[in-house]
């Protein structure tokens, strides 16, 4: 057998990497700092990614979008994040808001909404609330049938770029008596009547991506808002989960890759007893070690975004796997950074510091690894 292209990532994904790169070092990464210094949305970034089509490059072609395959998607990912956690999440919030409607709207739907979200309006995902996180089936925003209408009433918690979006899925009960089998999934407009945006939240790190609560108050939509069937939104909002956690585990990738790069090159400039650190054995080894985390993440991530494109059965285990395992490697890789930088790591001067805050949200969001590993052992191989 020949091993010519066995375990090999094929040429156009290294070319694809090597273009986002150059994109996101030029206009991404010059900005990064005072998007967190200053809790700013980084414009610069979602200017640039419209312009070259990376804004939400998932988008399939009939609907007018590049139509990025999984892997695709991953990888710009996570070469945004390697400069600006802040800036990948504008491509990640656009693939989880979107992917319900991808998979479970009509083709009239999708042309309506995908079309605009390939132009450059953001797409937010709605089911966390304030009393319904790990336990997402507790929600409690209700969508009651009025005649030909829907009429939606709550809140929704932490959601990511909240404001800027101008598209919401929101998962919403239409029935409480029946727990998750009562529960429908809805497109909401922005410029919905009845729909408005708390103050942003003030958080250890994505400062840069605004995290705000949004209030539906009597906000009234035609049944064409309904994206699934009735009853069945929390699956489809499971469904969504299992291929949107590959994007944060990217996201994690590209942040320790990030720190890396970093306390790499610091740790040859850097000298100390006459030498440059990296001559000591105790820096060598935490180098080796996070070089061998972050290839070990990368390569179960890709495995599990090859798993999304093909709708493989054992997407599950592997999309909450990818997720618990380079959220977590993130967390080691930039903390050892800190370490690896001392002094100079702990302050705002590299981003090593960033990096390491903006991480910790890797281990939370989309459902925290403690959930991650209930979704594993309820999939076990
Ligand atoms: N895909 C499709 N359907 C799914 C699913 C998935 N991944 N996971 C669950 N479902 C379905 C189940 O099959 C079940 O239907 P049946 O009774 O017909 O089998 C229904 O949804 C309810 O599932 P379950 O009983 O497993 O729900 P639980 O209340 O036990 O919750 C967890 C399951 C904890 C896994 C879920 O609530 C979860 O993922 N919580 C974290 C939420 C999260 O990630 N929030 C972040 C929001 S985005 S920032």
């Amino acid at each position: 057998m020949s091993f010519e292209n066995i375990y090999l990532l094929p040429q156009e994904y290294n070319d694809l990497r090597a273009s986002i790169r150059d994109l996101a070092v030029k206009e991404i990464e010059p900005f990064a700092h005072a998007v967190d210094e200053d809790h700013r949305y980084p414009q610069e970034a979602h200017d640039a990614l419209i312009k070259s089509g990376l804004f939400a490059a998932h988008v399939p072609v009939e609907n007018g979008g590049d139509g990025a395959d999984a892997l695709a998607i991953v990888i710009i990912i996570e070469e945004i994040a390697r400069v600006c956690g802040s800036a990948s999440l504008i491509p990640a919030v656009n693939k989880l808001g979107s992917v319900p409607l991808m998979l479970g709207g009509n083709d009239e739907q999708k042309n309506r909404w995908l079309s605009q979200l390939a132009k450059g309006k953001g797409f937010s995902y709605c089911l966390s609330e304030s009393e319904a996180g790990s336990d997402a089936s507790a929600l409690k925003t209700k969508a009651e049938r009025k005649g030909d209408n829907w009429v939606i009433n709550g809140s929704k918690k932490w959601i990511s770029n909240a404001g800027i979006s101008d598209f919401y899925t929101v998962i919403a009960q239409t029935d409480p008596s029946l727990g998750s089998k009562g529960i429908t999934a809805f497109v909401i407009e922005k410029s919905d009547p009845g729909v408005s945006f708390g103050a942003p939240e003030k958080k250890m790190g994505f400062r840069g991506s605004p995290t705000r609560e949004v209030y539906f108050d009597n906000v009234t939509v035609p049944d064409d808002r309904r994206i699934s069937e009735i009853g069945k939104g929390f699956a489809l909002a499971m469904d969504t989960l299992d291929h949107t956690r590959i994007t944060i585990a990217a996201q994690a990738l590209g942040l320790a890759q990030g720190a890396f790069d970093v306390a790499k090159k610091y740790s040859h400039e850097r000298k100390q007893f006459g030498k440059e650190i990296f001559d000591f054995q105790g820096i060598q080894f935490m180098l080796a070690d996070m070089a061998i985390a972050i290839e070990s993440a990368r390569q179960l991530t890709y495995a599990a975004a090859a798993k999304s494109e093909r709708g493989d059965t054992d997407l599950k285990f592997f999309s909450a796997a990818c997720k618990t395992l380079a959220s977590d490697v993130a967390m080691k890789v930039t903390t050892d950074a800190v370490q690896i930088l001392g002094g100079y790591g702990y302050v705002s001067d590299y981003p090593v510091e960033r990096m390491m805050r903006d991480s910790k949200l890797t281990q939370i969001y989309e459902g925290t690894n403690q959930i991650q590993r209930i979704v594993i052992a309820r999939n076990l191989p």
